[in-house]
């Protein structure tokens, strides 16, 4: 039998399957990977005794998606909401949300709240303007007044969705519009609070709809690039990617497109949108940091985890794995001078 983990409540697992929910304990064999089970998990499960609503987890599904902090599987899709007004629409935040998209492989969907206010016909132009040659889905709603809100609802079906944005912007108005039995159990951490803690922030998966199910977090609690070497911020703009699809790659391989020559996103500066380099200026400002970490070794330590083929792993710090490369080359040298 097979179900996907709904919420994680300290030892036990509650899980869907077509049919039931069950409450569940994990097999021995997988204690080991215990840190490692999340919400969105899909499993595999041995039921005590037929009639049981109890059951054990004894194997895990390989995943579709993971986003780390807080930890969750298998998620369909990401809504960033923003409102066109009050608060102010905030690009660079927009661009840090779908940055993170690119980088988790999620799809994004744009879903511009707050359109029954008056006077922004000018933002709403130029959200055209620079998202939709990108390709990117958008929305245009109101909680309020209720424009948008079936298209939104059918934007949620048969999928599991991680709604997220600055606070204000209308995300639990959205889901009420939809749902308005549902009592809201998010407690929408913010993030700059949970940023540094070690609270193990547990996320739940709720149905909205009949097969519409959203994740109650705040989306993601990192937010900074400072976790990637600069030249690879590059790829998480489309319009740098498509740029670079038309006329070829820029000159230099580590080319971080500010001041290089033979730059062909400098070359071609008509096909970004001006916000959109601002805010790829910011992200590999923080991604320069981290190498400046890494490169000499500063205070801060480098994150403890990366992501490698959707599985969060434990990075080896740069001072070990130096140790270790000497080390092998050493074997190496051993061995083919004892084969001679
Ligand atoms: N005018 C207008 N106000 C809205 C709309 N959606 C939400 N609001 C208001 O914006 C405020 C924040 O909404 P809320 O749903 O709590 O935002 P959240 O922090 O993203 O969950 C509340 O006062 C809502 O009444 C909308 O579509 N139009
Ligand atoms: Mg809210
Ligand atoms: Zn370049």
């Amino acid at each position: 039998m097979q179900g996907q983990i709904f919420k994680i409540h300290s030892d036990f697992y509650y899980i869907h399957t077509p049919d039931n929910v069950y409450e569940c304990k994990i097999r021995d064999v997988l204690k080991k990977r215990k840190d490692s089970i999340v919400v969105g998990d899909f499993v595999e499960l041995e039921q005590i005794n037929e009639n049981s609503k109890q059951a054990f987890v004894s194997k895990v599904l390989p995943r579709k998606t993971y986003i780390p902090r807080p930890k969750v599987a298998n998620i369909d899709q990401i809504v960033i909401v923003s409102a066109i007004k009050e608060p102010d629409l905030d690009f660079e935040q927009l661009n840090r949300y779908l940055c993170f998209c690119e980088y988790y492989k999620l799809t994004p969907v744009l879903c511009f709240n707050k359109n029954d206010l008056e006077g922004e016909e000018e933002i709403i132009a130029q959200i055209k303007k620079i998202y939709e040659p990108l390709k990117y889905k958008i929305l245009f709603t109101s909680a309020l007044e209720g424009n948008g809100i079936d298209e939104f609802k059918k934007l949620l079906k048969n999928k599991i969705t991680v709604l997220c944005g600055s606070s204000g912007v209308g995300k639990s108005s959205l889901i009420n519009a939809i749902c308005p039995g549902l009592q809201l159990k998010t407690k929408q951490v913010s993030q700059k609070s949970e940023r540094g803690t070690h609270t193990t922030r547990h996320c739940e998966i709720i149905s909205v709809a009949k097969n519409s199910q959203i994740v109650d977090t705040p989306g993601f609690s990192q937010l900074k690039f400072d976790f990637l070497m600069p030249a690879e911020v590059g790829l998480l703009f489309r319009e740098i990617i498509n740029i670079q699809k038309k006329y070829g790659a820029c000159k230099f391989s580590d080319c971080i497109h500010e001041h290089e020559t033979g730059c062909r996103i400098t070359e071609h500066f008509d096909l970004i949108d001006e916000t959109r380099y601002k805010s790829y200026l910011q992200f590999i400002k923080e991604a320069k940091e981290y190498k400046k970490q890494i490169t000499y070794g500063g205070k801060k330590t480098e994150t403890r985890s990366k992501i490698v083929h959707n599985k969060e792993i434990t990075k080896i710090s740069s001072k070990k794995r130096q140790i270790s490369r000497r080390k092998s080359n050493q074997s190496i040298h051993k061995e083919t001078t004892e084969d001679a």
